[in-house]
């Protein structure tokens, strides 16, 4: 008994220290390739048009983006929000096949993201970030700029969005457009030295997947020490 309390105790501290080393909050990420452009166009035919665009910043930290949407359907679907998911649209066009948001640090969707601490959400939730679009009985068009600072260009990043898709849903949830982010040229730079490649590199969504489940798995491991710790203790 008293080794299964000493190796239950020795279990619960190593729990706590990974719990403690659990990152939860997402980096600002640094050093993105300059002038590496992706853009994502929402699909014909189906309801709310346009597109999303992001750029590095010129100093490499976080990503600029340009929205502009339009043709939205009646305002009470709304307020709309929009993220970027994990996986690319399939082939069929079929929105569900984007997967979940992009979240390679394991917050969950719930509880709702708090904008005031945007490196607390998760870096695929533009909308949760910088807004939901609210106002669409009275502006056709919805247009807006700004610098997300979780999010990466660079493909060796697990936030890397460029090979991934954006979803613009109604506000019950419903996935209503959706597009898959592709590299563009850069337009504004001179010279050869200006244009960037990136790669397409390695998508990650099954990584982030696997590194889920095992935060579940240690989970149950802790639970179960704990209990074991418990009753030895009793
Ligand atoms: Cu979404």
């Amino acid at each position: 008994m008293k080794l299964l309390i000493l190796f239950s105790s020795f279990l619960v501290l190593i729990c706590a220290v990974l719990a403690q080393q659990q990152p939860n909050d997402a980096p600002i990420t640094e050093n993105n390739p300059k002038m590496a452009t992706f853009q994502a166009i929402l699909q014909e035919k189906k309801p709310i048009q346009g597109q999303i665009t992001g750029v590095s910043s010129n100093n490499g930290t976080g990503v600029n983006f340009n929205i502009n949407f339009f043709d939205f359907p009646d305002a009470a679907m709304g307020p709309f929000k929009y993220h970027i998911h994990d996986l690319p649209v399939p082939q069929d066009g079929n929105c569900t096949g984007a997967g979940g948001h992009l979240s390679p640090y394991g917050r969950n969707d719930t509880p709702a993201c708090n904008a005031t601490q945007p490196g607390t959400c998760q870096p695929g939730d533009l909308s949760g970030k910088h807004g939901a679009i609210t106002d669409t009985a009275h502006e056709k068009n919805y247009q807006l700029m700004y610098l997300d600072l979780y999010v990466s260009t660079d493909p060796q990043s697990v936030s890397f969005f460029g090979n991934r898709s954006v979803v613009v849903h109604a506000a019950n949830g419903a996935r209503l457009n959706c597009g898959n982010f592709t590299q563009q040229m850069a337009s504004n730079t001179t010279g050869s030295g200006g244009s960037t490649t990136t790669t397409a590199g390695t998508s990650t969504p099954t990584g982030a997947a696997v590194g889920l489940a095992t935060v579940s798995k240690g989970g149950f491991v802790c639970a179960v020490a704990a209990m074991a710790y418990m009753l030895g203790t009793m």
